[in-house]
């Protein structure tokens, strides 16, 4: 996310239009993030997964990036930042674990809440695993294509890159296919960018396994362990 001074509003065009994908946060002159985070011009802050800054702010006045040194140390740290620990090597990042239930105890297998989903389900899709309310849940849509109604499905996931998914589709609930002529995800994983480390994504079967009698989507997450 970029933060720009109160003062420096009219600059705005230049980095809103050509990078659009960049959350942008506008100071006002009732609002200073910049005072309040004591920024200095040109500081890149790095936060750890609770939004805590990890280090001195990383100036790049005075560490230019046009020096290799000083591209691969801030690289290196943005890239041990976004891979998280895990030192039990369960799969569950330990700040998940903190987060949870203030230990590393939890297992993946566990259901500590007795919801019927246990923690590794409720890690990839950013349920609550010590609430029993809270769930992975995914909607079913059936969205027009070509004026054809589609089966299409959006679920809620957990953004890290430790969870990846295979959606998958079988007009028989035997025979599954994730076969991109089977079944696509549409449009960008949506970033929720409320600090819950979720994203929504989409999948829906193409118009040749929609001419099925009957059509299913399956969401199966995987969850990795690094280091092993
Ligand atoms: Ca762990
Ligand atoms: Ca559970
Ligand atoms: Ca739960």
């Amino acid at each position: 996310m970029g933060v720009n001074r109160f003062d420096a509003a009219p600059d705005n065009f230049n980095i809103t239009l050509l990078n659009s994908i960049l959350p942008w946060l506008q100071d006002t002159t009732q609002q200073k993030v910049w005072d309040r985070w004591g920024i200095t011009y040109r500081d890149v802050m790095i936060l750890d997964a609770f939004n805590r800054p990890i280090a001195p702010n990383y100036n790049l006045t005075v560490h230019d990036l046009g020096v290799a040194t000083n591209y691969a140390t801030l690289r290196k740290t943005l890239l041990s930042i976004a891979t998280p620990a895990d030192s039990d090597k369960d799969g569950l990042p330990d700040d998940w674990e903190m987060y949870w239930f203030g230990s590393l105890a939890p297992t993946p297998d566990g259901d500590d809440d007795h919801d019927g989903f246990d923690n590794r389900t409720e890690l990839a899709f950013g349920s609550n695993p010590s609430d029993p309310a809270s769930r992975p849940v995914a909607y079913a849509l059936r969205p027009r294509v070509a004026g054809q109604p589609i089966l299409a499905a959006t679920f809620h996931r957990f953004s890290g890159g430790t969870v990846n998914f295979v959606v998958e589709t079988s007009p028989d609930l035997v025979a599954w296919s994730a076969d991109p002529t089977q079944i696509l995800r549409v449009g960008n994983v949506r970033n929720s960018f409320d600090g819950t480390g979720g994203a929504d994504v989409r999948f829906q079967l193409t118009p040749k396994a929609a001419a099925n009698p009957a059509g299913f989507i399956r969401i199966r997450p995987v969850v990795k362990v690094l280091g092993k």
